[in-house]
């Protein structure tokens, strides 16, 4: 008993340690367009080294913007393994080019890209959303929300020009590619609620089911329609436009392998597996807010295992204004209604103290877990504090450790000579240069009131000894 007892204090005090702040290299940035959104690593190219995609939004984005006429594309950064000093080792300018049909208004905004293998060759392909329209009351000309999929041809070693298209009723912000229906084949959840507008309610989270062919030439079902996620009905104060998926609620084992959902306001869409026909049904379990807790347009959400040695899935928020990181459990027993357990004080992480003059004005912030110092648990890296990125060090029992007054806690994504003239936007964790620690990229838009009006991608290598 004694034993059993000590065994558990050594692993209960284990599992707050959060160490000490990672270290980073100055960043280095690549010019990619004004406004350079979702990021996604993948290996294009099969070299062993993730390559970097990102997605740039075409021109005419805000009223006043300076720049001239310019595609959205997704632009591919080819990583050539020289990671010297300076470290660098991302090709100067993309090594392949997606770019999206002209029928796309200008004002749709593709907001996301995974590089991803969709049709079972190895090869990552380029899945990309389009939403967001700029003006909220007025559905422009060529209107062409959907998903857009580029396969990658092997023998030429670049992306086919014609992509695939599925189109959504509503606008896409985020979406997560994972197995919903147990075939093992790859499925794309899709946050549909455009990002600043709506035409209608459409608090809803589509499915793109994967066929039973990989390699066929379209490889998905038209959108699935899955579920109206508000349960208020109160579009104006709760969006969706971004959603994760894991294992969110547990039946004694999730069926088929299959996954749940939880979107911006904190539903679970329980995965009740695919016993009955070919497509999974999902119950909706609301979540109870905190006073105070805000959804909005730049929300963003990670999940991860922030428990350690929990198999259940845990979440992480980055909220818009005054940013704040949010931290919410999963149910470990099953039984009883299931909801994510959130303490609205101790669960709640502002950043925007450190931010001084820097506070940011872009409206689409991104939040990722890795770990990212020479702790064991995960860690949070979280934008809206630009030109910084915030750190949260995981404690291993789903708390996390910043100080905001520690300068160690916020790295910069910006050249020092740019930091003025940066909007943070998304952030992802990748090791880049295979040293075993992870590193950070940002996607980063370009500020109207300063020139060179010059979006970027910025690379932060992690040097924690
Ligand atoms: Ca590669
Ligand atoms: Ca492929
Ligand atoms: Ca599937
Ligand atoms: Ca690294």
């Amino acid at each position: 008993m004694a034993v059993g007892l000590g065994g558990f204090a050594v692993e209960r005090a284990a599992a707050q340690n959060a160490g000490t702040p990672p270290t980073w290299a100055a960043p280095f940035k690549r010019v990619c367009g004004g406004f350079p959104l979702g990021i996604s690593a993948g290996d294009v190219n099969l070299d062993g080294l993730p390559d970097i995609a990102v997605v740039q939004t075409q021109k005419q984005l805000s009223a006043g913007d300076p720049r001239t006429s310019a595609p959205a594309q997704v632009l591919i950064y080819k990583n050539t393994g020289s990671w010297g000093v300076p470290s660098n080792g991302l090709s100067a300018g993309p090594h392949w080019t997606v770019t999206l049909p002209d029928a796309i208004d200008p004002v749709l905004i593709p907001l996301h890209v995974e590089l991803v293998d969709v049709n079972d060759d190895n090869y990552p392909d380029v899945l990309v959303s389009v939403g967001a329209a700029e003006d909220p009351t007025d559905p422009p000309a060529g209107y062409a929300p959907g998903l857009y999929y580029f396969r990658f041809i092997p023998a030429l070693q670049v992306f086919a020009t014609d992509p695939v298209y599925y189109a959504t009723a509503v606008p896409i912000s985020r979406f997560r590619v994972a197995d919903m229906n147990g075939d093992q084949l790859p499925d794309v959840v899709a946050a549909t609620d455009g990002r600043a507008y709506d035409y209608s309610n459409s608090d809803s989270v589509r499915i793109f089911y994967h066929v039973a062919d990989p390699q066929a030439a379209s490889p998905f079902h038209p959108e699935e329609a899955l579920l109206h996620v508000d349960p208020n009905n109160d579009e104006a104060n709760m969006p969706t436009n971004t959603c994760v998926v894991g294992n969110f609620h547990r039946r004694g084992g999730i069926p088929g392998g299959t996954a749940d959902i939880v979107t911006d306001s904190m539903p679970i869409l329980s995965n009740n597996g695919n016993a009955s026909g070919q497509f999974p049904t999902f119950t909706i379990y609301p979540q109870t807010f905190c006073s105070g807790q805000s959804i909005s347009i730049d929300h963003d959400m990670t999940a991860g295992n922030f428990r350690f040695m929990n198999v259940m899935t845990d979440i992480a928020t980055i909220s818009g204004i005054n940013p704040e990181i949010r931290v919410f459990r999963s149910p470990i027993l099953a039984g009883g209604t299931p909801v994510l357990s959130h303490d609205c004080l101790t669960d709640v992480y502002p950043i925007s103290a450190f931010c001084g003059e820097y506070q940011p004005t872009i409206k689409l912030h991104g939040i990722a877990n890795a770990m990212l110092n020479s702790g064991s648990y995960l860690d949070l890296a979280a934008t809206g504090c630009d030109p910084y990125v915030a750190i949260l060090l995981g404690k291993g029992n789903s708390k996390f450790q910043i100080d905001t007054n520690d300068a160690a806690y916020f790295v910069s994504a910006m050249p020092a000579a740019d930091e003025l003239f940066a909007e943070v936007a998304q952030v992802i964790a990748v090791d880049l240069n295979l040293d075993g620690k992870i590193d950070l990229v940002t996607s980063n838009h370009y500020d109207l009131n300063d020139p060179p009006y010059d979006g970027t991608i910025s690379v932060i290598i992690n040097t924690t000894p």
